[in-house]
């Protein structure tokens, strides 16, 4: 068995429920990358008791649970927001919980309040084989006009604002044990909406990580966005990984790059013609010794799809395929390079 921690989001509703535990384990997932309870109303403290149910019904199925890919919500202190004090308060009662519990990771959504936080100018655009992915492309949306609701923001007042959440949130964080990672803006370009995309390149991670410097601040590496950056997205693994700031990972590859005329589109992630190699992206995790789980991000959608549901970037049948490719450029990368550190 490799070393590498996997796991899959497949689309049967819920992820806690018993059918597709009972799959994830059947595919050789090692854990969940999961999400927190539902908030109850008027409350936007998460307990511990909610989240103490949801490990132990993991556990229950032989998986681990450690992450979580969302956390109880920042955006009043993100966007400066009225009622952003008690949200910070809420946040690290949270956080409490959280460590007490046994999740050790967790990633807040800073990307806008808006509907369409994860822009796409096309849900269904033609990949390998006719299957269907997203694609995105800057030109079509740059001269969006601001929300209303909202107005305009500057990226320093973005910045200024999750460097008072970091400042305020990471030391109950490092009392808790829980780390606080961020997921790229997707699309990594800014403005879009009359919002900054602030976290949208290399140099930008590295001046969120040196706002607040502490071990319990980190990158949710996603393979995607950082390869539609357009940068190179090995050395980019290497790069945080080797300060040990990588937690978890989203495995995905893109055609193009949001800078390219006519922008990127996703694709499987055994296509050749992606601009990442999976196989050196692969064993960078391995030499930078990377030791969170990581889990096929978003994946065409096949002609066999319609059967299982999904939503676009979230069906069945391309995910599956991406982690049986995973755990074989796992396995042939740790039979070959890293033979002894086999565990
Ligand atoms: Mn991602």
């Amino acid at each position: 068995m490799v070393r590498m921690r996997f796991a899959i989001i497949v689309p049967f509703g819920d992820i806690y429920d018993h059918k597709n535990l009972i799959l994830m384990k059947q595919l050789g997932c090692t854990d969940v990358i999961g999400h927190g309870p539902s908030i109850p109303r008027g409350s936007e403290v998460w307990e511990y008791g909610d989240i103490l149910q949801i490990k132990m019904q993991v556990e229950r199925h032989g998986l681990r649970l450690e992450v979580f890919e969302d956390a109880p919500p920042i955006e009043k202190i993100v966007y400066n927001l009225q009622g952003k004090e008690q949200q910070l308060e809420d946040f690290c009662k949270s956080l409490e919980n959280l460590g007490k519990a046994g999740i050790k990771v967790i990633k807040p959504q800073h990307m806008p309040p808006v509907p369409n936080m994860i822009w796409r100018t096309d849900p269904d655009k033609p990949t390998r084989g006719g299957a269907t992915s997203t694609a995105f492309d800057y030109d079509l949306v740059k001269d969006v006009p601001p929300t209303v609701k909202f107005g305009a923001y500057k990226e320093e007042d973005i910045w200024r604002n999750l460097e008072y959440f970091l400042k305020n949130a990471i030391p109950t964080a490092e009392e808790a044990g829980v780390v606080i990672t961020f997921h790229p803006d997707d699309p990594p370009i800014s403005p879009i909406q009359g919002f900054p995309r602030i976290l949208r390149s290399i140099e930008a991670f590295d001046k969120l990580l040196g706002l607040v410097p502490s071990n319990n601040l980190g990158v949710c590496f996603c393979q995607g966005c950082f390869a539609e950056m357009g940068v190179d997205v090995p050395a980019a693994i290497r790069h945080f990984g080797r300060k040990g700031r990588i937690f978890f990972a989203h495995f995905r590859n893109v055609k193009g790059s949001v800078y390219e005329p006519g922008g990127f589109q996703e694709i499987f992630h055994d296509d050749p013609t992606g601009r990442v190699d999976m196989f050196e992206a692969m064993k960078a995790y391995y030499e930078v010794g990377f030791e969170g789980p990581m889990r096929p991000d978003h994946a065409p959608k096949t002609i066999a799809d319609d059967i299982y549901g999904g939503h676009p970037g979230y069906h069945m049948i391309g995910k599956v395929l991406a982690l049986g490719y995973m755990k074989g450029l796992a396995e042939s990368i740790e039979k070959t390079f890293f033979k002894e550190d086999k565990v």
